[in-house]
């Protein structure tokens, strides 16, 4: 077995972390007790540093940040990862990931230890506002995080923006008969050609779906080039049973709100009754895959109570909190069919996915003349074969099925077109 990491750090040095969960399947609580995190970054992206006792990562999340060792005496500190109840956030079995923090003060810096005492652990990115139970933890959800605009991310836009606006509500769950995963209860069934190169050969329409009514299909959700995209990411209704991080290839968003459930006295998790799933069925009762808002007003998103507009954090994954919702703003300035999907694993391959498929148009002209599509490919002649009737040249034979199964999946032509349109 291995050894367990001891970083070392000492007073008079800033030291920042970049905290991945790679996983693909749980969020992780982690905390170094005795010692605040000054947290600076989220996904890449700068936000105004907030200090906490405790992130909550969920799989595909980056946080970097600092440790607040101004009032810290030197020492050994544990750093600890725990798996925790998504229902109530307490910590669930033994301690899953642990590492050690020595602390030294090798220039005698004098520690005023008389901290201000705050009572309350500061959590970062819970799933809830208000901490379930107990009381003397303060949650902030990264909806309540400001973007650091004296860091401006680049603009990446490829394509210049429109006035246009389009608002997508998308419900994350598992809708019955079948509980797959799935998305506005459409249950993702890979393409079988290139969706970059060959569109028309896909059936996107996903036309036995309906407000209550899940099926599987080649989800897709078209975007129209340069325009504004508003995303209600939902996990409300029948289907909804767990927090999801969803995760958009080719963009990050903005974070704009998050609505959460809210708890009786009993500890019971009501879910947010700002989303309508259905016109007719209760939320508790319906499949949600034809959502809206419950106040129409909210339809234009600057009426929307406490959105942030001004200066909202910038991300790839977010948490669509269990009886809740998160609302992100993209713009469709990237030409490409960009995977958006649940990062934990199960979730994905089951279907909880889409293709955003940003602008055909701008993709099949730069098209490269005489390109190969899916299907084109031609078998070679049939290897020579002995006697006994196994083939002479049996590696090669291999080598050549090999590569006939990699036309027959286009994964070369995704892999092509990608790298061509990014060059240009
Ligand atoms: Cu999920």
């Amino acid at each position: 077995m291995a050894p367990l990491e001891t970083y070392s750090v000492d007073i008079s040095e800033t030291n920042l972390f970049r905290m991945i969960n790679v996983g693909s399947a749980s969020p992780f609580l982690f905390s170094v007790p005795g010692i605040s995190l000054i947290v600076k970054e989220t996904d890449g992206y700068p936000f105004l540093e907030t200090t906490v006792d405790k992130i909550i990562i969920y799989p595909a999340e980056r946080y970097d940040f600092e440790l607040d060792l101004r009032h810290v005496q030197p020492g050994m500190f544990n750093m600890t990862v725990y798996i925790f109840n998504e229902r109530n956030l307490e910590k669930e079995g033994k301690i899953l990931g642990l590492a050690f923090l020595n602390v030294t003060n090798l220039q005698s810096i004098t520690i005023n230890s008389s901290r201000t005492t705050d009572k309350n652990m500061t959590l970062l990115n819970c799933p809830f506002d208000v901490y379930p139970k107990v009381s003397k933890t303060k949650c902030i959800p990264v909806s309540h995080l400001k973007s650091n605009k004296a860091a401006q991310p680049l603009n990446f836009d490829l394509v210049s923006r429109s006035q246009e606006l389009t608002i997508h509500f998308l419900n994350f769950g598992f809708p019955k008969p079948k509980n797959y995963s799935s998305i506005n209860g459409r249950r993702f069934i890979w393409p079988t050609v290139s969706a970059l190169s060959q569109p028309s050969e896909l059936d996107t329409s996903c036309s036995k779906c309906d407000s209550e009514t899940s099926c599987e299909c080649t989800h897709s959700l078209t975007l129209k080039t340069g325009s504004e995209i508003i995303m209600v990411l939902t996990n409300v209704g029948s289907g909804s049973f767990i927090s999801h991080p969803i995760h958009v290839h080719g963009h990050t968003f903005e974070v704009l709100k998050m609505g959460f459930p809210t708890f009786n006295e009993n500890g019971t998790l009501i879910p947010s009754n700002d989303i309508l799933c259905s016109p007719i069925h209760l939320n508790k009762d319906s499949q949600c895959n034809n959502a809206t808002w419950r106040n129409s007003s909210w339809m234009d998103y600057r009426n929307i109570p406490g959105i942030s507009l001004l200066d909202p954090v910038r991300k790839d994954t977010i948490v669509v909190p269990y009886g809740g919702y998160s609302v992100i703003r993209i713009w469709a300035t990237n030409p490409g069919i960009w995977f958006m999907h649940c990062h934990i694993d199960k979730h994905m391959a089951e279907g909880m996915a889409l293709m955003l498929n940003e602008s055909f148009e701008n993709i099949n002209k730069n098209l490269p003349d005489g390109l190969p599509t899916c299907h084109s490919f031609r078998n070679g002649p049939k290897m020579p074969q002995k006697p006994n009737g196994k083939n002479a040249f049996f590696p090669f034979y291999i080598m050549a099925e090999g590569f006939d199964e990699l036309y027959r999946r286009c994964l070369i032509f995704n892999l092509l077109y990608m790298s061509r349109l990014k060059n240009i």
